[in-house]
């Protein structure tokens, strides 16, 4: 059957086949397209025996409409992305019931009665678990999808079939990494910001660190990343945290997601002044956002290191060279050097991604939904000034000078 995008009312039949017996009588099923993201359709299903999300990939970018087509393929690399982060973090990413590579169709688990991360931040709520979760996903699913964990022949396999992703790596390569830094024409800004971004992109050193950070995310080859891991790709509940959307996913860089995480936090940070009643207000909170960085780095370097140590089977950093030789030591420096490289590389992808949501095409809900346009000129200034100096500083910056750094340009106070 030839691809057709799906609506409420031809989805029962379709998916009927596939889901009776998880969702009951197709007939009495009712169906809401829900759909906010930038991309794809996604349907809630509800049935008499239960509910799945059909996410169906359209031939063209939703946020710009038919003028900017986008292969449906990404679907395919959304469902093998998913099931190899369910194998690698299990119960971390909804289950996947069903696909349908024609129809570009993922049938899988609602979540519920989780919500979307960012607008949980917005909302100033908090969640215990996130940055332990998030750390945790990011170590398992980065090392056992590299060669520190697979062979080179499974390795190379997996690069060969994500190596097709070329239409969403290049709109990440674009939009991330070089639109912000020139007046690109789907650059959009807020009113009132355009001395800063002048002097931002006057910044010779900065545009180095952009074109280095591009260079690493084309070359590094490491590990097979999420892609796309802002704070609209997780879902959480007060204590549960679910990481979606992998269509993105490709070989890349083993910081691209740790630095994009954390720049999602530093822009929910420099957000909050245009959130608070009044000045202070969401102190507890901005300290909250501050520590889930800090965790984060924490748990995932932990984790790490406990995976070197535990399942490192692959094809890089062979056992037989450290431990196998008397050489313990070796093995933790060894490790030491490649978490350094991580952590350098995620302080440069968190630089440009904090500056692409206020400068290019797609922006975040946290500074968006300032409603004071002086406020919001004010925080997002500070949120480009700090990817300014992360970027360029990365080779110095602790976890700690990080968030010192950040809290330093939100208002000179160590919150
Ligand atoms: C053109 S799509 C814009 C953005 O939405 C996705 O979620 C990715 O972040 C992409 O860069
Ligand atoms: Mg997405």
């Amino acid at each position: 059957m030839d691809y057709a995008p799906l609506t409420p009312e031809t989805l029962p039949a379709r998916l009927g086949p596939a889901l009776r017996d998880r969702v009951g009588d197709p007939s009495r099923w009712t169906v809401a397209e829900v759909g906010d993201g930038n991309l794809n359709l996604v349907f809630v299903v509800n049935g008499p025996a239960g509910q799945v999300i059909a996410k169906q990939a359209l031939p063209y970018l939703r946020l710009v409409g038919e003028g900017w087509p986008l292969p449906l393929k990404r679907s395919f690399f959304e469902y093998h992305a998913l099931t190899r982060q369910a194998a690698r973090d299990p119960g971390r990413v909804p289950e996947v019931f069903h696909f349908d590579e024609g129809q570009a169709l993922i049938a899988m688990r609602y979540l519920t009665p989780h919500v979307v991360l960012r607008k949980s931040i917005v909302a100033g709520r908090t969640h215990p678990n996130l940055a332990r979760d998030i750390g945790l996903f990011l170590a398992r699913t980065l090392f056992r999808g590299s060669g520190l964990s697979m062979t080179g022949a499974d390795l190379r396999a997996d690069m060969a079939l994500f190596a097709d992703n070329t239409v969403l790596a290049d709109i990440s390569e674009t939009l991330v990494f070089t639109d912000p830094y020139f007046d690109a024409p789907r650059n959009r800004n807020t009113e009132g910001l355009d001395g800063c971004i002048a002097a931002l992109r006057a910044d010779r050193a900065l545009r180095v660190a952009a074109q280095e950070a591009k260079h690493a995310f084309v070359s590094k080859t490491e590990t097979l990343v999420h892609g796309d891991l802002h704070s609209g790709s997780i879902m959480v509940t007060g204590d549960d945290t679910r990481v979606i959307d992998p269509e993105f996913a490709l070989y890349g860089p083993f910081g691209f997601d740790v630095g994009m995480f954390i720049a999602n936090l530093l822009l929910a940070y420099h957000a909050q002044s245009g959130h608070e009643d009044e000045p202070g207000a969401r102190d507890p909170y901005r300290g909250w956002l501050l520590a889930q960085v800090a965790e984060l780095w924490h748990v995932f370097a932990e984790e790490f290191r406990h995976l070197w140590q535990t399942e490192r089977t692959g094809l890089l950093y062979e056992r037989s060279l450290f431990e196998g030789a008397g050489d313990r030591a070796g093995a933790e420096a060894a490790l030491a050097s490649v978490l350094r490289g991580i952590w350098t590389d995620a302080l440069a992808f968190c630089g440009v991604e904090m500056h692409r949501r206020i400068l290019g095409l797609a922006h975040v809900e946290d500074l968006e939904a300032i409603r004071d346009p002086a406020r919001r000129v004010l925080c997002e200034a500070r949120a480009l000034e700090t990817g300014r100096l992360v970027a360029t500083m990365r080779h110095s910056l602790s976890p700690g000078d990080l968030t010192a750094l950040a809290a330093d340009i939100d208002g000179g106070v160590a919150r």
